[in-house]
């Protein structure tokens, strides 16, 4: 066979390859998602990746964009007695608590988040509020961090516990959760400051998600621990996330 034919016979064979990828992948797009209630989010952020690559970035902006003042929303001071005493200490004593689906489970103090490979975005964070503002957030890749923790095939979620009890109860703590897609994603960073400073309490100190393809209930603040895991079905409400939990979108793609 000449070099010609066997070029153009691996051409032909790549084609179909893709095709018959392509028809799986639609396949998969029909079957997958059946339940009602979730479907409209399911397509939602479908559409978005299918526009937009999976890995795209968020916008970021200059210094010059910088909002005067970066607005708190939500909690603003944890009620809750163990995170008061973590803060009167400078958070010296606090530590990230990384666990569930990993193969080394970690205990991360600021300072070890502060030695690891670091992140500085300018971003705009829209609120469902009705308001947005632009910072400078700093903080560790949480691919970094879930590299150390080594994450097993298994897991599908990452789970974000808060600090801030929502109802003064233990059970309605503020948490959220995202999937691999966006916990890889470049711009996911495990954030310890805001505009150059340490984060203050009322922006979540001192570490807070940011999750910049999506709107601001998100990006859980007052983190204390991590958990990788299959599925959210048995965490708090089931649906992934404290306000998930009272009706708002699982994914919230901006
Ligand atoms: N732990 C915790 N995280 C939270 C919230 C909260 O009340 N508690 N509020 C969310 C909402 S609705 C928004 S808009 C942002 C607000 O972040 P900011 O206080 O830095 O403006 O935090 C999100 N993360
Ligand atoms: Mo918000």
């Amino acid at each position: 066979m000449s070099a010609a034919r066997r070029r153009f016979l691996a051409r032909i064979a790549a084609l179909a390859g893709g095709a018959v990828l392509a028809g799986c992948d639609r396949l998969s797009r029909t079957d997958w998602f059946p339940p009602i209630l979730e479907s409209a989010e399911a397509l939602t952020r479908r559409v978005q990746r299918l526009v937009t690559p999976r890995d795209a970035l968020a916008r970021e902006y200059t210094v010059a964009d910088l909002s005067p003042k970066f607005r708190s929303n939500g909690t603003a001071e944890p009620e809750d007695d163990d995170y008061l005493a973590l803060a009167e200490k400078g958070f010296a004593e606090w530590f990230l608590e990384v666990g569930g689906l990993v193969e080394r489970p970690l205990r991360l103090s600021l300072a070890d988040l502060r030695a690891m490979p670091s992140r500085t975005q300018i971003t705009r964070h829209d609120c469902v509020e009705g308001w947005s503002a632009i910072g400078q957030w700093t903080g560790v890749p949480l691919a970094a961090v879930l590299a150390e923790a080594r994450v097993r095939p298994q897991a599908r979620y990452v789970v974000f516990r808060c600090a801030d009890p929502m109802e003064g109860t233990e059970e309605s703590k503020y948490y959220e959760s995202i999937d691999m897609v966006d916990a890889y994603h470049p711009q996911t960073i495990l954030a310890y400051a805001l505009n150059g400073a340490p984060l203050p309490v009322a922006n979540g100190a001192p570490l807070r998600l940011r999750v910049e393809r999506q709107l601001g209930y998100k990006m859980a603040k007052y983190l204390m621990s991590i958990e990788l895991v299959e599925s959210f079905a048995a965490i708090g409400g089931g649906r992934g996330g404290y306000w998930e939990d009272r009706g708002y979108e699982w994914y919230a793609g901006i």
